[in-house]
């Protein structure tokens, strides 16, 4: 792609606008960033911006900004049905967004992760075993690091491992991971993709410009993520933690195996007993990354040392201290009703649940079985609380706490010896804290704050 000269307009100020602002800038283009916020609050970034030579609008997206240019790049967090952006499709303006824009100039092979749930453990992980079995390899994409600025990081022989989001995939155009896994699908983010079937869609488009010498790893127990087989022209292998499969890998007995291929001979990879996450969905996340590691050339010995030595990303059922036998777990990225079913999969009983934030047109009665079997009560807090107590009225005790500081006091004052507190709350952070680490930071500082006493 050749920048000089061109006219960009990146749209959004955040991590990866800003990155691609300056990517673009340095690539000779003539480049101008949007916002909605009000320039009081970014006035920060309006300062970096226009020292990098970036012109600088905020306040709003005005048309005729939108009008006068040759590409524009969208950050993830903005809708592609915006009218800004329809008009300038309408246009024939092409929009493309920053993992897209990046990939175009990322040398190496890309190694991409999408799902529901899972996709920051199975990234950092896969990272993790990469380095471990010798291989060059980076880690970014939603995770936090925008993948512009991993361009100069890796050489041709590298892998950039990435977690991407149902955002970052609808705006892709060329995008080609050379391994792609999907590790599940289910409802999230509907208030911005509207229905199941264009969130699902969104996802899909990992897989579209792959090709028979690519790989594309898929859940066998998730059939949204089964429906992904029938879009993609590359070799498939399926993850199993139920049953033996042709073609991937899955759980024999008391062991993970990878078989190769079909008919092939199955190789022992290690025990389940070994993977040092809780949670079954932690078995499908390290079976998916068994494959990967696999089919990017790392033995099954070193995927097994590196997945003995892995530690739990923080905020995914990260155990944060026991106080008088009561144990505090920080799930604060269960920001959809499914993650929170999956941790909450995770206990047997007696989980004290801290629900709520901000709502994305979910439906918490999914919940229901679960929160009967193994939940004393739940304590709702933010914007969601409301919906959650109306839905789930009458299935499991609910007290109304408004914010996390008074749920983890009244969970802790509830709970007894063998009790679970656990803040996995099915909802977006974005109503009382500025992301879901500043909560999950929050309740871990609100626990040590406990312990300390
Ligand atoms: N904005 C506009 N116009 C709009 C909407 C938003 O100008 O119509 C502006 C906002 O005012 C704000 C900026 O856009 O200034 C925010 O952009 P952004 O939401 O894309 O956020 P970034 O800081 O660029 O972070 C993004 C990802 N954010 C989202 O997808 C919402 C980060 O994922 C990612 O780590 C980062 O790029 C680097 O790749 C976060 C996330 O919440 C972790 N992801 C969702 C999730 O995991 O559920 C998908």
């Amino acid at each position: 792609m050749e920048l000089k000269g061109k006219r960009v307009l990146v749209v959004g100020m955040g991590k990866s606008g800003l990155a691609a602002a300056r990517f673009l800038h340095g690539r000779g283009a003539v480049v101008t960033i949007s916002d909605s916020r009000p320039a009081t609050v970014l006035s920060a970034e309006i300062e970096a911006m226009l020292e990098a030579g970036v012109a600088v609008e905020t306040g709003g997206h005005g048309l005729l900004t939108f009008r006068r240019q040759d590409l524009l790049v969208v950050s993830p967090g903005v809708p592609v049905d915006t009218p800004e952006l329809q008009q300038t499709q309408a246009f024939g303006v092409p929009i493309i967004g920053e993992v897209e824009l990046a990939s175009q100039f990322l040398r190496g092979k890309v190694l991409g992760i999408t799902g529901s749930n899972g996709k920051t453990t199975t990234t950092t992980l896969l990272g993790e075993i990469l380095k471990h079995g010798g291989l060059a390899a980076q880690v970014g994409g939603n995770i936090g690091l925008p993948v512009v600025e991993m361009i100069d990081g890796i050489t041709d022989d590298g892998w950039s491992v990435l977690e991407l989001s149902s955002f970052q995939l609808e705006t892709i155009d060329t995008f080609a991971p050379k391994i792609a896994v999907v590790l599940n699908i289910t409802p999230d983010h509907l208030d911005r993709h509207g229905t199941f079937e264009n969130y699902a869609a969104a996802k899909t488009r990992i897989t579209e410009n792959q090709t028979a010498d690519d790989f594309l790893v898929l859940n066998a127990e998730d059939k949204p993520t089964q429906m992904v087989a029938a879009k993609t022209r590359a070799q498939i292998y399926w993850f199993s933690p139920r049953r033996p499969i042709k073609q991937g890998a899955f759980v024999h007995g008391e062991s993970i195996l990878f078989l190769p291929c079909e008919g092939g001979k199955a190789e022992p990879v290690m025990p389940v007993s070994e993977i040092p996450l809780v949670g079954v969905h932690n078995v499908e996340n390290v079976l998916a990354a068994v494959c990967a590691a696999r089919l990017a050339g790392v033995s099954a010995e070193k995927i097994r040392e590196a997945v003995r030595a892995f530690k739990a990303v923080d905020h995914r059922l990260q155990f944060v201290a026991e106080i008088n036998g009561v144990k505090y777990y920080n799930d604060s990225k269960a920001t959809n009703v499914d993650a929170t079913a999956k941790a909450l999969a995770a206990f047997d009983g007696n989980v004290r649940l801290i629900l709520g934030g901000k709502d994305k047109g979910s439906d918490y009665t999914l919940l229901a079985d679960l929160l009967k079997s193994r939940v004393a009560c739940v304590y709702t807090i933010g914007a969601a609380a409301e919906k959650i107590e109306s839905q789930l009225n009458g299935m499991v005790p609910i007290q109304s706490a408004k914010t996390l500081d008074a749920a983890v006091q009244r969970a802790s004052a509830d709970a007894s010896a063998g009790d679970v507190v656990l803040l996995a709350p099915a909802c977006a952070s974005f109503d009382q804290f500025t992301s879901y680490e500043h909560r999950g930071r929050t309740f871990v500082a609100l626990v040590r704050a406990m312990e300390a006493k």
